[in-house]
């Protein structure tokens, strides 16, 4: 449809087989763009791929990245190398009983893991020594490469002398979502300064935010089957969470499902699922919805029967006056803002068609879809959070689908499906284990610092993600606690040694280009990675780690599918000289004079074990029981301690199909509607607030949130539109759609699908015509705080006035400072406001046609990190 350049597949093998290792090479295009089919048939000989399977063992390994899904993805070893990828065909693919299948990035998993760019072993900037860095030169430097006892020497003296120095306050690791696998190591050693970014869900306090509970909407089989309207607030399952959530999706459409979505264009999910399109300016999701309250009352004044006046007074509080909760300190409520009691303004529909740029008429239409005698799920992404200003969306989606009564019903929902746990709702069939190493109680550990520097455990500071690069620089910040879990207050620090552990940081947090500043002021930065990432050439020591897939035995499985326990059995080899990160850990804790049991007191077998033994599966009474049957032998074979128990499979057969999955079919017990004990019963089950209902009032709410504001702003107890001003000169909005190149930082990194995925600036055509700017032409895109270059994809499926640059991509800096790899967050930057949210979605930029020298297309350029 249209001229959108949503991907050019060019099925050139050329840079694939340019990007590395010979073994990634054979896995051929056949493994990375196949697998459009859902049907299973043998391949003959002398197939055009040259099907004839050959000599090896297929095995499932983890496929474990941050898109929020687990999928199937199998591998042909073959002599102790990878030759091949798959996923799911263990079974006919059916609605009831589906294949776990993965997506394209999954079957280039080999290729971005083993490739040109795999870090081989310990290495060292060159001119880097411990009694002059040479900060300036970071970035501008080769290295050379080092031994692993040479290079955790260096680590753990520059961590005593930081903590000796300095002590929690001088270190930093910046990955926010991360950096998990060395806190037990930092903390042991006194603690650390941590970064706080609300990332993926926008404001986390008071669970106000988009997040997502596995129990807050229906089972699929619901959805499928009774709803008549699915409304997706800026969902994007086609890109986002490929495989089931969208095979769940055409089911639902197929069977007479209407599709609405609202967004700031038409993407390829809205397209796929023909739904209506509600076009809306990034950021401005919460003005919609209030003009569509206005409709609602309105069409329910004029024709009744479309607000559920019942639900709203036995199961709300807060709507109206006569169900106000008996904590409210102010006179006000919902309906009177609406309506414009308190300020003056009704929120009408041609009130938020000015602020969102949705035509009055679709307010209007959204309103009736939403009327109380539709089965009515109404469905958010993420994305809406991630704005400056979203701070009460969370509440203004809750109190609109309350309006309609959509709670608690077959048919009816509320809340996010389709990213995380493969869109679906209820608790998990197969839940996955934990390695039991939270319950022990561990030793204290005599700190490396002064022991009355080492922050309360309760209250660590944190630094918001806007201003860590800065508080590097300046030693200046404002500590607001995880998350804005406290008043911001001003602090201060002295940064001296960063640690980047499983994070591309500058990549995925605001001012990548104040990072490369930052960076050349420390004293130390570390880059512990599996592959070189646009951090790496930072890095005074990089230390190559195994991928999950190789070594790691008890992952963290919160993201599979419920119906579903995917085993994974690790490759077991190690690549050139690369370790795991506790091994690493281990190895500095030795080095620091700590015993590394004190730490970490299992072994990774008996963590593996552990992780097994507690899995469990549930029945359709809601009753779990264990997942896995494990005999003497197992556990004598496995050489760790432990009780024989009765499961459902087996270790070998969980083995050897490398799945336990649960046939589903329609009506079974494992249905879940969401809220539906609350709904028969409120008092006995309440809701999880102090009136134990919905909170369309909620006095804690608006409290806490003015307390915690950064700028001084304000919040109501009931949902209000905050505007955002941008920024002067920069006239239009850019978000950032996860892009399918790549899951988060990963994959990014591969040739093959860079050069499928080409990651164009996506711009409305008026905009592009006012600028001369046509698709395929270079386009400079500048905030106040960077540039980057991209090509331009110019479109009539996106709404005027924004655009989209893709998210995941990495930034490549020129000398100029103009970042050609395109990554967005070169262009966000500025204070943090009200909660201290991500506003990725709503940055203010403006995008010239490029003159310049022309752009190297991104899959002609692999970072690449040896010792020279
Ligand atoms: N391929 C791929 N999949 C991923 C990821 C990835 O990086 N790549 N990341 C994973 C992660 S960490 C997360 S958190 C999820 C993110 O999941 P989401 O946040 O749901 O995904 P996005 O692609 O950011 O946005 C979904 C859609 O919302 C639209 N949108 C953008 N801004 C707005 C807005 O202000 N209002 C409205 N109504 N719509 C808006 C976008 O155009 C996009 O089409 O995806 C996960 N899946
Ligand atoms: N501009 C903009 N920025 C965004 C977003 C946006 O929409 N726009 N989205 C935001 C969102 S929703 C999210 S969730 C974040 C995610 O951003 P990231 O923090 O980049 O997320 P991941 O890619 O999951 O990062 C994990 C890193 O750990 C590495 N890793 C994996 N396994 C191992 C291992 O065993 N050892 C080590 N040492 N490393 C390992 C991965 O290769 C990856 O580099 O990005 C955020 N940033
Ligand atoms: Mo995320």
């Amino acid at each position: 449809m249209g001229e959108i350049k949503l991907n050019s597949l060019k099925m050139d093998r050329r840079s694939f087989v340019a990007a590395g290792a010979a073994a990634a090479a054979a896995l051929g295009a056949s493994a990375s763009l196949y697998g459009c089919d859902n049907r299973l048939s043998e391949t003959g000989e002398g197939d055009a791929e040259g099907a004839a399977q050959p000599a090896g063992e297929w095995v499932t390994i983890a496929c474990s990245h941050g898109c929020g899904t687990r999928c199937m993805n199998k591998v042909l070893v073959s002599d102790g190398v990878v030759i091949r990828q798959k996923t799911d065909d263990t079974h006919e693919d059916s609605i009831e009983y589906p294949q776990q299948r993965g997506c394209l990035r999954g079957r280039a998993l080999y290729e971005s893991q083993m490739g040109a760019d795999r870090l081989k072993y310990p290495m060292k900037r060159k001119s880097w020594t411990p009694e002059d860095p040479h900060g300036d030169l970071r970035g501008k430097e080769g290295y050379e490469r080092i031994s692993w006892e040479e290079a955790l020497d260096i680590v753990a003296d520059q961590l005593k002398k930081v903590y000796t120095e300095v002590g929690p306050k001088g270190v930093y690791t910046p990955g926010c979502l991360s950096g998990g696998y060395i806190r037990p190591l930092l903390n042991a050693c006194g603690g650390y300064l941590g970064v706080s970014d609300t990332i993926s869900f926008g404001t986390h306090t008071l669970r106000v935010s988009l997040g997502h509970s596995s129990t807050s909407v229906n089972d699929r089989m619901d959805m499928i089957e009774n709803a008549e309207n699915i409304i997706m607030l800026g969902n994007n399952p086609g890109w986002g969470s490929n495989g089931n959530p969208s095979f769940n999706f055409r089911e639902a459409r197929d069977r007479g499902a209407r599709f609405i979505y609202i967004g700031p264009s038409y993407n390829v999910s809205a397209n796929m699922l023909d739904a209506k399109w509600i076009p809306v300016k990034p950021g401005t999701d919460t003005a919609l919805l209030l003009g569509v309250a206005h409709e609602m009352l309105r069409l329910d004044e004029e024709q009744g029967n479309v607000v559920d006046w019942d639900f709203l007074h036995k199961y709300c509080v807060g709507f109206d006056e006569e169900s106000m909760p008996a904590d409210a300190a102010i006179n006000e409520n919902f309906r009177g803002y609406v309506l414009g009691e308190y300020d003056g303004t009704p929120k009408t529909a041609e009130w938020a068609s000015a602020i969102t740029g949705a035509p009055a008429a679709d307010i209007t239409f959204l309103a009736e879809a939403l009327g109380k005698e539709h089965a009515t799920i109404l469905s958010h992404g993420y994305a809406s959070a991630r704005c400056n200003g979203a701070e009460d969306l969370p509440q203004a989606i809750m109190t609109i689908a309350a309006m309609g009564g959509h709670f608690g019903k077959p048919g009816h929902a509320c809340g996010n499906y389709f990213v995380d746990r493969c869109g679906t709702g209820g608790d998990p069939i197969c839940m996955v284990g934990d390695d039991g190493a939270a319950d022990l109680e561990l030793p204290a550990l005599t700190p490396l610092c002064d022991p009355s520097l080492v922050p309360d455990p309760e209250h660590p500071d944190y630094v918001n993600a806007l201003e860590m690069w800065d508080a590097v620089i300046t030693g200046q910040y404002t500590n607001s606690g995880r998350r804005g879990a406290i008043p911001p207050e001003p602090a201060t620090c002295d940064i001296r040694f960063i640690y980047g552990s499983r994070d591309n940081t500058i990549r995925a947090t605001p001012n990548a280009n104040r990072m490369v500043e930052a960076l050349r002021t420390v004293d130390f930065f570390l880059v512990q990675h599996i592959f070189a990432t646009a951090s790496a050439p930072y890095a005074d020591i990089i230390l190559p780690v195994l991928a999950d897939f190789e070594h790691d035995i008890a992952l963290e499985g919160g993201d599979q599918d419920r119906e579903g326990f995917l085993f994974y059995t690790p490759l077991g080899e190690t690549p050139y000289e690369a370790h795991s990160d506790r091994w690493i850990a281990e190895q500095l804790l030795e080095r620091l004079g700590y015993n590394p049991k004190d730490v970490y007191p299992y072994t990774e077998e008996q963590c593996y074990f552990n992780y097994l033994a507690s899995s469990r599966i549930m029945d359709e009474s809601g009753e779990y029981s264990p997942l896995i049957t494990i005999t003497q032998e197992d556990i004598d074979a496995m050489g760790v301690e432990g009780e024989p128990q009765q499961g459902v499979v087996d270790l070998a057969t969980l083995r050897e199909n490398g799945i336990y999955q649960v046939p589903r079919s329609f009506g079974d017990g494992y249905t879940h509607i969401a809220y539906a004990d609350f709904i028969a019963d409120p008092e006995a089950n309440p809701v999880n607030s102090a009136s134990g209902k919905f909170e369309i009032y909620c006095q804690e709410k608006g409290d806490k949130l003015s307390s915690l504001a950064f700028g001084g702003e304000t919040y109501k107890p009931y949902a209000t539109y905050h505007e955002q001003a941008g920024d002067e000169g920069y006239p239009l909005l850019m978000f950032n759609t996860h892009y399918p190149r790549s899951a988060c930082s990963d994959f990014d990194n591969v040739t093959t699908l860079r050069e499928a995925f080409d990651a164009p600036v996506t711009i409305n055509a008026a905009d592009a015509a006012a600028a001369g700017i046509k698709t395929g032409d270079a386009v400079l895109v500048s905030s106040p705080y960077g540039r980057i270059l991209r090509p331009a994809s110019v479109s009539n499926q996106i709404v005027p006035g924004a655009i989209d640059v893709p998210n995941g991509t990495w930034p490549d800096f020129d000398e100029e400072g103009i970042d050609r790899g395109g990554c967005p967050n070169t262009l966000y930057g500025g204070k943090p406001k009200g909660m201290g949210v991500s506003g990725y979605n709503n940055v203010s930029v403006k995008v010239e046609k490029w003159t310049g020298e022309a752009l190297t297309p991104d899959d002609e350029r692999q970072l690449v990190i040896d010792a020279e």
